[in-house]
């Protein structure tokens, strides 16, 4: 899973970044507007409560990698050409930073501090952008409609008039209702309103104070877009905290009056967003986690582990975590009859821990 972090200038992109993938990955260089890539493993108590059961050779949990972008640019940005987002493309949901804190060092790129108006000044941003992109797309088509062609790919057509309408009336292109087919010719122009929005409140401590939900209020109401999607953290607090050991971090939380880190919560926003799950594969050689759409089958999990497995899936062995859990082995859940064999037609689910039985 990868997700990518957009927003103003001094909105907070950088630190966040360096909130949620712990910091590893900006450390001594430059915070310029320029791209960071980091990483992070998905933090899950049943993954390390295996890990203690099995000793394994090797240890993988399930990563998240993230993209710090430059800044969108409020002026002399060509329309349709955001360079900045080329590289930001390939991800599968982006997280939009919005600047609450209040700094008199920090400029705000349009004066005051303003969260929701920044939310819709992006919204419109990114929705144009796609536009422009669809239309440039159209135009083409039609001119060679006008001198008799017919279009390529008739599915394409209707594809771009429909998501055209749909950015037009300001909803994003994942709203345009296409059929699977249509979707799928549309899925190389990689629009920025096509995957998830996330959006990050970045507040401070002060402003937390009065709880997430009276500095959400405001940016959903301005949004109007039903199950708009969105957290507050105080991005330079957190990116303080990754920095400190487990135990000073757990004290200092209870200080802040933080529940949760950031980190996990934007994590399983994430999942929710892109409807995610996690399946576990155990063993003395490897304890790991999958990521896997939720609804896939299990050949579909078997695929995720190796083509190999799917191609010669026979069926599989599965027991819930939660169930090896309350036995405390896994011969002691063998004892008990608590492992399932399920075929092809079996829905994976979260926290199931699976053994592929193939032939090839
Ligand atoms: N007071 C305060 N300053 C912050 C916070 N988050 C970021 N900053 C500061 O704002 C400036 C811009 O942050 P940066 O992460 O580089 O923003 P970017 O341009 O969006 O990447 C830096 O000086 C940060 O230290 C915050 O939550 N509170
Ligand atoms: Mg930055």
């Amino acid at each position: 899973m990868k997700i990518g972090i957009l927003g103003l200038p001094q909105a907070g992109k950088s630190t966040l970044f360096q909130t949620l993938t712990r910091g590893q990955a900006l450390s001594g260089s430059s915070r310029g507007e320029k791209i960071h890539l980091g990483s992070v493993a998905v933090p899950d108590p049943r993954l390390e409560h295996l890990r203690e059961l099995y000793h394994p050779k090797k240890f993988t949990p399930a990563k998240v990698d993230y993209v710090d972008a430059p800044a969108i640019e409020t002026k002399g940005r060509e329309r349709g050409a955001l360079s900045t987002l080329t590289a930001l493309r390939d991800v599968d949901a982006y997280a939009l930073v919005l600047r609450a804190f209040e700094d008199p060092s920090v400029p705000h790129v349009m004066e005051a501090v303003d969260p929701a108006r920044d939310a819709a000044w992006l919204k419109g941003e990114l929705l144009l952008e796609d536009l422009a992109q669809v239309e440039r797309r159209l135009e083409r088509i039609e001119k060679a409609l006008k001198v008799g062609k017919k279009p390529e790919d008739p599915n394409e057509f209707e594809a771009l008039k429909l998501t055209r309408a749909c950015l037009e009336s300001e909803r994003p292109a994942s709203s345009a209702n296409l059929n699977p087919t249509q979707e799928r010719t549309l899925r190389g122009f990689q629009l920025l309103s096509s995957r998830p929005w996330i959006f990050v409140v970045n507040a401070d401590d002060e402003q937390m104070k009065a709880g997430e939900a009276s500095l959400l209020a405001p940016i959903r109401e301005r949004l109007s877009v039903p199950g708009t999607r969105a957290l507050a953290l105080s991005a330079k607090t957190e990116a303080e905290l990754a920095a400190l050991s487990e135990a000073e971090a757990r004290e200092f939380m209870a200080v802040l009056g933080i529940e949760e880190p950031g980190l996990t919560r934007m994590i399983r926003i994430c999942f929710e967003a892109l409807g995610l799950l996690c399946f576990f594969t155990v063993g003395p050689d490897e304890v790991r986690a999958w990521t896997l759409r939720a609804g896939s089958t299990a050949p579909e999990a078997a695929g995720a582990i190796h083509s190999d497995l799917m191609r010669g899936f026979i069926r599989a062995e599965v027991i819930a975590y939660e169930a090896l859990a309350k036995s405390g082995t896994m011969a002691k859940a063998r004892e008990q009859g608590l492992l399932r064999t399920e075929g092809r037609d079996y829905r994976v689910q979260d926290g199931d821990i699976v053994n592929i039985r193939f032939s090839v």
